[in-house]
């Protein structure tokens, strides 16, 4: 008897879960949409910003333009797209003087939002601490400038995952993102993808159990991607290691110290 691959059983864990779970009589819920709307590819646009990392002749770096939050690539693992760092800032953000970015829909059009992702990985690695810490999702229902409500404040992270943030669904047909604090360098701050998606009202079980597996399927391409990078990470560890020093001559004792 052969076993089931992981994902049958977990789409049958899912399956069973959606099913016993669905209280009898309750309101149909509130999910998270599976198309990313900040996407350029989907739309998106970004409409102002603080800073983007310049060069020394003050020129736009494209591989750290602020585009690039909606550019849909990711870095993953040791593989870093060769014109998509990222976005970086020219200086470092603070509660009283934020980087910040401004996100708008395809025709401008309003959207009620329920969840933001963020992938906080640039080419910068983390140790140096650039990578987004917190920032407060500000929406507006106006125009670009304002004016702004504050929706919640998310704290990211040092990790290179993307990391998702639900909020109670709320109308915007701008979001502003204030980044507020990276992981301690005292230079700039960045990130590599800012991801936007709509609250769905799912229409009966059917529906909701699409959304969940369209979810389920996309964490398993995340886990199937970290295993890759921790795969990759050994490798690399392996390959690196230096080989133990050579034994003193003979007689010295061994430990010292003292
Ligand atoms: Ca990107």
């Amino acid at each position: 008897m052969t076993r089931p691959p992981l994902v049958a059983t977990l789409v049958i864990t899912v399956l069973a879960m959606a099913v016993l779970s669905w209280p009898v009589g309750a309101a149909e819920p509130i999910v998270a949409g599976i198309t990313n709307i900040a996407a350029a590819e989907n739309g998106g646009q970004i409409k102002a910003f603080s800073s983007q990392r310049l060069d020394e002749n003050g020129q736009v770096m494209p591989e750290w333009q602020v585009t690039n939050l909606i550019d849909g690539k990711h870095i993953v693992g040791n593989f870093t797209p060769a014109d998509s760092y990222g976005w970086s800032s020219q200086s470092v953000p603070s509660d009283e003087k934020p980087e910040w970015i401004v996100f708008g829909f395809k025709d401008d059009r309003t959207h009620l939002l329920r969840r933001i992702v963020i992938d906080p990985q640039t080419d910068d690695p983390p140790v140096i601490g650039r990578w987004v810490r917190w920032f407060t999702l500000q929406v507006s229902t106006t125009t670009p400038e304002g004016p702004y409500k504050t929706v919640h404040s998310f704290l990211v992270d040092n990790r290179a995952v993307q990391q998702f943030f639900d909020f109670t669904p709320v109308e915007a047909r701008y979001v502003r993102l204030l980044v507020t604090a990276n992981h301690g360098s005292d230079k700039c701050v960045g990130m590599g993808e800012v991801e936007i998606y709509e609250a769905i009202v799912a229409d009966g079980v059917i529906d909701d159990l699409i959304v969940r597996l369209e979810n389920l399927l996309t964490e398993l391409k995340r886990y199937r991607d970290f295993q890759l990078y921790q795969r990759e990470q050994k490798t690399l560890e392996a390959v690196t290691k230096q080989p133990a020093p050579p034994a003193e001559a003979a007689g010295t004792t061994a430990g010292g110290g003292g």
